[in-house]
């Protein structure tokens, strides 16, 4: 976290009533600077209470005050559902803590947005695919998230980043990036560059689907990797779906197959040593069943046909991000080290590779699971 902030006084400003006892940076989203707040409540039971404080990211969300009042609406009707299911909507959503004016976010005077939620307790989030099992539970979360979203006023949404997983503009503003060159980077990257162009074909397909109504829009999350959904430690259950911010109309290809790159892949994101990267059949087999039956029979027979399209797309597509980013100087993805988001560009493209090589496989895969789970 680049600026020292004075936490006390920015939690000052939310309703924890409390005595602040830490704050300290949590978590490994690229995005937002999250804190775990953990305060003490006298004469209550327990007695301490863990929060997540986030200061959201607004060089990319540049309306945050939209931003929130689609989490508020989505948490709230994700609350009603729950609550009809018999779960429980204090683990099963994320559950805002408002500001003492009743806000669902602070502004402080240097112009940061800050949010609170109330940390979800005895659950934890993985960056990379423990067992099958696990990455099955969390297909389940992300597919039932859809479907318990089917009937939520879409048109109700803000885009809180219009054209997110549009690929074909994605593609356009990573050739903007190639050409500037701000950093002289691209001589070096040629390779990577090239992989990606020769592609240019392939982004345009889901694209193409969704203009002639082949592909329907939904309700989706779109940022769907495996640290966004928070696993029961006790249950072993998909819990509850985690980062709202780009809860958007999307499709379900694009939901599955960003959980696909980033969880049915033998090494993590940024893996320098690409020896190590590729598709595990095994995990992207569990996560295609657990999606389907999550999504409960909901996804039409071109949604089902599309899903390995979706996660090559969602794999590229990240892979020529995180390439832009590297030739822009690092300015989107929160980076840790020199050269991060090139090594992640690289496992992504090794991953699309892969699947290339793959592809009769993960269509065997989906066609077969779907059959086996009856969805369509
Ligand atoms: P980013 O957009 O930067 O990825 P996230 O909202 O995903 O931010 O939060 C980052 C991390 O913080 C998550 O991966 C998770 O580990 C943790 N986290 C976020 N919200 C909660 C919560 N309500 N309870 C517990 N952990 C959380
Ligand atoms: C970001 O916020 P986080 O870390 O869950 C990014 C995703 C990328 C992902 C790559 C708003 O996700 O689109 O796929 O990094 N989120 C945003 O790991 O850009
Ligand atoms: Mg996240």
């Amino acid at each position: 976290m680049a600026r020292k902030t004075d936490w006390p006084a920015v939690l000052e400003h939310f309703a924890l009533n409390g005595r602040l006892i830490s704050a300290e940076p949590y978590g490994s989203g690229h995005i937002n600077d999250t804190l775990l707040v953990v305060v003490e409540k006298e004469g209550e039971e327990p007695a301490v209470r863990r929060y997540i404080l986030q200061r959201m990211n607004d060089s990319i969300f540049t309306a945050p005050s939209a931003l929130m009042e689609n989490v508020v609406n989505v948490t709230s009707f994700l609350r009603r559902k729950i609550e009809e299911e018999g779960g429980d909507p204090e683990r099963e959503t994320l559950n805002i803590v408002p500001t003492k004016d009743g806000a669902s976010f602070w502004t402080d005077p240097d112009k940061n947005y800050w949010r609170v939620y109330h940390f979800i307790e005895g659950a934890s989030c993985y960056d990379q695919v423990r067992n099958p099992e696990d990455f099955y539970q969390s297909a389940l979360a992300f597919g039932r998230f859809q479907q318990m979203l089917s009937d939520y006023p879409a048109e109700t949404l803000h885009e809180t980043i219009p054209n997110f997983h549009n690929t074909p503009l994605r593609l356009a503003d990573f050739g903007r990036a190639v050409a500037e060159d701000v950093c002289g980077r691209a001589g070096d990257v040629q390779q990577e560059i090239r992989f990606i162009l020769d592609r240019e074909q392939d982004t345009h397909i889901l694209a193409d689907m969704l203009k002639r109504g082949e592909l329907p829009l939904r309700v989706t999350h779109n940022d769907t990797k495996l640290n966004n959904v928070m696993i029961d430690d006790a249950t072993g259950r998909g819990l509850c779906v985690i980062d709202l911010d780009t809860v958007m109309p999307g499709l379900a290809a694009h939901d599955y197959g960003d959980s696909i790159r980033f969880g049915a892949s033998t090494a993590a994101e940024d893996e320098p040593d690409l020896s190590k990267v590729s598709l595990d059949l095994e995990l992207f087999e569990s996560y295609t069943r657990g999606f389907l039956k999550g999504c409960g029979g909901s996804l039409t027979e071109a949604e089902v046909r599309m899903l390995p399209m979706g996660a090559k797309m969602m794999t590229l597509e990240c892979g020529m991000r995180f390439l832009a980013d590297y030739l822009q100087g690092d300015v989107y993805f929160k980076t840790h080290r020199a050269g991060q988001n090139l090594d992640r560009c690289r496992t992504q493209l090794k991953l699309v590779k892969d699947m290339e090589e793959k592809w009769d496989q993960m269509s065997a895969v989906v066609d077969r699971v779907n059959r086996q789970t009856g969805c369509c």
